[in-house]
């Protein structure tokens, strides 16, 4: 017998992550979950967008699974809000995937919220990969990384249904053409909701709390594709 070649082991790999995935899917839409995947570089603001998010959402059952390759740094902020957050620990690997999602939301409070957060590991490339069984991935870019990511990171741009442009009270610090870069995501992803935001001054939070609000209503009332 031949040996497997990498491609046929990263194609086994991504194949059983679809299964797991796919029952994930099975089990939130049972339970009305709305689940969003976060990806970005890392420091673009994911856990400093979902902490200023957290009080925004009074009402809704809201949970939260940090993907990182060492420390219970970011859970540890998130559980300080009072809101359950498990720490995903990948020992090294650079992006989640189904099965420790699956092993982390037999937990009370994960797998019924109404809103499940995961954050991914700090990374722009393979986490794009990886179906964690949500309803859509969000992309950030925070706009101190530079205006020409989304040309160069495609994979991501294309498929996350909404980019949010995080730290918008640096733009007057730094070189960051919004209008090249919300170009740029639309010739990648025509149905790309953009959300511009700062979680420092607050900006555009209520849009993206609302947004949220809107999507589950429309997750539990079946209406179609997401957002
Ligand atoms: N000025 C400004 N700084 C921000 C904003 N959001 C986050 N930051 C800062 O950016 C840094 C990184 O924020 P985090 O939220 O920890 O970033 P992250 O994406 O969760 O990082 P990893 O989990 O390591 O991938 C922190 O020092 C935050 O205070 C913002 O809206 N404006
Ligand atoms: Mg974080
Ligand atoms: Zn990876």
């Amino acid at each position: 017998m031949t040996e497997p070649t990498k491609i046929d082991v990263k194609r086994r790999i991504l194949e059983s992550n679809e299964l797991a995935a796919a029952k994930l899917r099975q089990g939130f839409s049972a339970t009305g979950t709305l689940v969003v995947n976060l990806i970005s570089s890392p420091g673009s603001g994911k856990t400093t967008l979902l902490e200023s998010t957290i009080g925004r959402l009074s009402g809704l059952k809201v949970a939260v699974l940090e993907g990182d390759i060492a420390t219970e740094r970011d859970a540890d902020r998130i559980r300080k809000l009072g809101v359950p957050a498990r720490q995903i620990l990948t020992g090294g690997s650079c992006h989640l995937d189904a099965r420790q999602i699956q092993r982390e939301i037999v937990e009370e409070g994960f797998a019924n919220a109404d809103i499940l957060f995961i954050e991914n590991v700090g990374n722009l490339i393979c986490p794009t990969a990886y179906d964690l069984g949500e309803d859509f991935k969000i992309a950030l870019l925070s706009v101190s990384e530079g205006d020409d990511k989304p040309f160069k990171y495609p994979g991501i741009f294309s498929k996350a249904a909404v980019t949010i442009i995080t730290k918008i009270d640096l733009l007057d610090y730094v070189d960051f053409d919004l209008e090249a870069v919300e170009d740029q995501i639309r010739s990648l992803n025509q149905r790309s909701v953009i959300l511009k935001t700062s979680a420092r001054a607050g900006t555009h939070l209520d849009e993206w709390c609302a947004f949220l609000r809107s999507t589950l209503e429309k997750k539990r009332g079946g209406a179609g594709p997401l957002p």
